[in-house]
C-alpha cells in the first residue's frame, strides 16, 4: 500500500477521493429490464432468469420442501453460530424501539407521534462469489420486529434454480417465508413494480452488484423507497505506535477482500507502525483463498501517516467512512468525538468482522461519504412515524388566532377561513375558551 506522511491540501484530497463510476453505460441495461418486467409481469421474469442467468423457473417461489431440505444441508456447527449472532441482532435492534410521543403542546392542543410499520418491504440478497446469508440476519431481524405486514427476499439461485442452502436457512429462522428466485436488476424491478404473483414493495433493501445499485436508484425515482445509495465497501483503520501490527493487518485485508473496488484507508501516528503493518498485509495476503480480490483493492489503497490523535480524528471527520476502527491507547477517547462513520469498532480487540455477523449492529451502512448524512440500517429503516394531532374547542380558541395571522401573511385566505368559521361558531355559541 502506497505511504503518504502528513499529506496536506490538494494531496490530501486526492488520497480520500472515492472511485466515481459512470452509471449510464449500466442505466443502459438496466432501463430495458425495467420495462420488460413492468410490461411482461411474470413471464417476462422466467424469459430474463434465462437470459442472464441460465434457469429455468418453473415456479418463481421457493417452496416448502426446498426450505425443508435446505435446513439439512446446512452444518450443526453453523447453525449455532447463526443462531447466537441472530439473538445479539435481535436483542440489540428490538431494543431501538420507541416509545409513542403524546404531548399537549398547549391547554386543547394535543399533538402525538406513533411509529408504524412500512408495510411491505423487499430485501435483496445477493449471491455470487460469496452468498451473504448475514445480510438475512441483518434486513429481516428489523423487519420482523418492526412488524412488516409483508417481507420478501430475493436471491439468485445457481444454474439448477437453487439458493444457497444457508440463506434459506437463515431466512427460515428469522421468520421469511418468502423468497424469490430472482437475482439482478429483474428482481429489483419485480419487488419495485409488482408483478402477477410477486407483490409490489414500499421499499427495497439491501446491497447488490451494479446493476442491482442502478435499479434501485432508478426505481427509487418512481414511487419505490430504497434503503440508501449504496457505493464500494471501505474500512479506516486508525493507530499509533503501539498498535499491534497482526491486528491491524488482518481488518483492512478483512475489507480488502470484498471486492477489487473496496476502500481501504490506514491512519497512523508513527512512520514505524505504518511499515510495520504495511509488511504484515503482504506476509498476511500470502495466505488469503480472496488474494487476488484483496490485492486489487489494496492497490488503490492508501496509508496516511499524521503527526498526533488530532490530525487523524480531522482525516476521519473529513473521509467519513463507513467502518471506523479504532485501535489506538484510549480508543473510547477518539470514539466520543467522530461525527462522521457508518459504524465504530472501539479497541484492538473489536474487529470489523463482529459487526460484520455476529455482535448486534447491523452490517448495511453508508459508504461513498453518505456517513455524513445518512445512518446504517436500523429498526428505524422500517418505520415510519405518523403524527397526530387533536384540538378542543378551547385549544382552538387558544391557537386559532395565531394561525389566522400566519395565513393572512401568507395571503393565503382558504388557510385562514379554515380557522374563522370556526371561530365565529364557537364564538356565535358563546364558547370562548
Ligand atoms: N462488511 C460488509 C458486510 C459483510 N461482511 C457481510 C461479511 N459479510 C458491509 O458492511
Ligand atoms: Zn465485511
Amino acid at each position: 500500500m502506497p505511504v503518504y506522511e502528513n499529506p496536506e491540501g490538494e494531496q490530501l484530497v486526492e488520497i480520500l477521493q472515492r472511485p466515481s463510476y459512470d452509471f449510464s453505460k449500466i442505466e443502459k441495461v438496466v432501463e430495458p429490464i425495467l420495462e420488460k418486467v413492468k410490461r411482461g409481469g411474470d413471464k417476462a421474469l422466467r424469459k430474463l432468469a434465462l437470459e442472464y442467468d441460465h434457469v429455468e423457473l418453473e415456479d418463481l417461489w421457493i417452496s416448502e420442501e426446498e426450505f425443508a431440505s435446505a435446513a439439512d444441508e446446512v452444518p450443526a456447527t453453523l447453525k449455532e453460530a447463526i443462531q447466537i449472532a441472530y439473538q445479539n441482532v435481535k436483542k440489540f435492534h428490538e431494543a431501538q424501539r420507541q416509545q409513542q410521543l403524546v404531548m399537549e403542546v398547549m391547554p386543547g392542543v394535543v399533538c402525538s407521534r406513533r411509529s408504524v410499520p412500512i408495510q411491505k418491504v423487499g430485501l435483496y440478497v445477493p449471491g455470487g462469489s460469496a452468498p451473504l446469508f448475514s445480510t438475512v440476519l441483518m434486513l429481516a431481524i428489523p423487519a420482523k420486529i418492526a412488524g412488516c405486514e409483508e417481507v420478501i427476499i430475493s436471491s439468485p439461485t445457481n444454474r439448477l434454480g437453487k439458493i444457497n442452502p444457508v440463506v434459506l436457512y437463515t431466512a427460515q429462522l428469522v421468520g421469511v417465508s418468502k423468497v424469490l428466485k430472482l437475482g439482478g436488476a429483474q428482481a429489483i424491478a419485480a419487488m419495485g413494480y409488482g408483478t402477477a404473483s410477486v407483490p409490489k414493495v414500499d421499499k427495497i433493501f439491501g446491497p447488490g452488484n451494479q446493476y442491482v445499485t442502478v435499479a434501485k436508484q432508478m426505481l427509487a425515482k418512481q414511487d419505490v423507497a430504497i434503503d440508501m445509495p449504496a457505493g464500494p465497501s471501505e474500512v479506516m483503520v486508525v493507530v499509533d505506535k503501539n498498535s499491534d501490527a497482526v491486528y491491524a493487518a488482518s481488518d483492512l485485508l478483512a475489507q480488502a477482500e470484498h471486492g477489487p473496488d473496496s476502500q481501504v484507508i490506514l491512519v497512523s501516528t508513527s512512520l514505524k507502525k505504518a511499515e510495520e503493518i504495511n509488511n504484515e498485509v503482504v506476509r498476511q495476503l500470502a495466505g488469503l483463498s480472496r488474494k487476488k480480490i484483496a490485492e486489487k483493492a489494496l492497490s488503490k489503497s492508501a496509508i496516511i501517516v499524521v503527526e498526533g490523535k488530532k490530525e487523524a480524528l480531522k482525516i476521519v471527520n473529513d473521509y467519513g467512512p463507513e467502518h471506523l476502527i479504532i485501535s489506538i491507547e484510549k480508543a473510547e477517547k477518539m470514539a466520543e468525538k467522530v461525527v462522521n462513520a457508518g459504524s465504530v469498532f472501539v479497541g484492538e480487540y473489536t474487529p470489523e468482522s463482529a459487526g460484520d455477523y455476529a455482535s448486534g449492529t447491523n452490517h448495511t451502512l453508508p459508504t461513498n461519504g453518505w456517513a455524513r448524512s445518512f445512518s446504517g440500517v436500523s429498526l428505524d429503516s422500517f418505520v415510519k412515524n405518523i403524527t397526530y394531532q387533536r384540538i378542543t374547542k378551547e385549544g382552538l380558541l387558544l391557537l386559532g388566532p395565531t394561525i389566522e395571522r400566519m395565513a393572512e401573511a401568507e395571503l393565503l385566505d382558504a388557510h385562514k377561513n379554515a380557522v374563522t368559521v370556526r371561530l365565529n361558531k364557537l364564538r356565535e355559541d358563546g364558547i370562548t375558551g
